[in-house]
């Protein structure tokens, strides 16, 4: 089985230090919290950034100050810029890290009720709008599905050549508005991909390891993070992302699966020289 690749979402643009007081939000806490979980075992960060005082932001001047410090303590590491942002921003807002021609960035394929009255919005022709300012720059787009009808959508964009093959997909389960986090949804997720591409799972809140597991047997990967979830078991709030990172790393040893270095996981995912 293909090694595997463990995403570490340290940040978000939702979660907050009264969610876990080790939510980073400074520049120096988010380069911390990136370094140790690279230490950990991840190969790649999911990045969002904020303001010291947590707002969140798509700032590219922020972006830039927080990727040149993690890779200060961390040359290897592969740094994937969020364009998702935080519900209510802008295309214009959230298309600003592209700017900064990173190896990868995520790439949201539909809308999605995010909980109460938040409404996460990614029309067909924001999608193309964004395929179109990554894929000319050879940025590696990771196809964020919140539901099985966003990767339909990905796939058509594929077959009109607005996303290129072979595609890697995220699938964020457990989201109150989205798929749940269950083997039996995975498993239709993964059956409704293309052959030839690649997949992360994103298990919310308590599924995280559980999905991290089912995901590890079956052959994809993970991602783990406060992003998502910032408990290490329950009731115990995680100290850090290293935390989370670590015992995916103790999963996947227990499951026999090989962890994949930075440089390997550039391989598997084709991502540009
Ligand atoms: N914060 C969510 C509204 C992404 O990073 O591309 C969107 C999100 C997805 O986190
Ligand atoms: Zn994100």
């Amino acid at each position: 089985m293909e090694k595997l690749i463990i995403t570490a979402a340290i940040c978000g643009a939702e979660v907050t230090k009264e969610h876990n007081p080790a939510v980073p939000y400074t520049v120096d806490e988010i380069a911390e919290q990136a370094y140790g979980a690279y230490k950990a075992g991840a190969s790649i960060i999911h990045l969002h950034v904020r303001e010291d005082d947590g707002t969140p932001t798509q700032s590219a001047k922020r972006f830039d100050a927080c990727i040149k410090a993690i890779k200060a303590r961390c040359p290897e590491v592969i740094v994937q810029p969020s364009t998702g942002g935080a519900v209510g921003m802008t295309n214009e807002e959230r298309l600003q890290p592209v700017t900064l021609n990173p190896e990868m960035a995520t790439l949201d394929c539909g809308t999605c009720n995010f909980g109460g009255d938040d409404i996460f919005v990614n029309t067909e022709n924001t999608i193309i709008e964004f395929a179109q300012k990554m894929v000319p720059l050879g940025i590696k787009p990771e196809i964020e599905v919140f539901d099985k009808g966003m990767i339909d959508m990905a796939v058509r964009l594929n077959k009109k050549g607005i996303i290129p093959s072979p595609m890697h997909f995220n699938f964020v389960m457990g989201v109150n508005g989205g798929i749940s986090a269950t083997p039996r949804d995975l498993v239709f997720m993964q059956g409704s991909i293309p052959s030839g591409s690649t997949y992360t799972v994103s298990g919310v809140g308590r599924a995280q390891f559980q999905m991290a597991a089912t995901s590890i047997v079956m052959g994809g990967h993970v991602r783990v993070g406060f992003e998502d979830n910032v408990y290490l078991s329950k009731g115990v709030v995680a100290k850090s992302n290293a935390e989370l990172v670590a015992k995916t790393v103790e999963i996947a040893k227990l499951l026999g699966r090989e962890i994949a270095t930075p440089d390997e996981a550039r391989q598997i995912l084709g991502l540009k020289k």
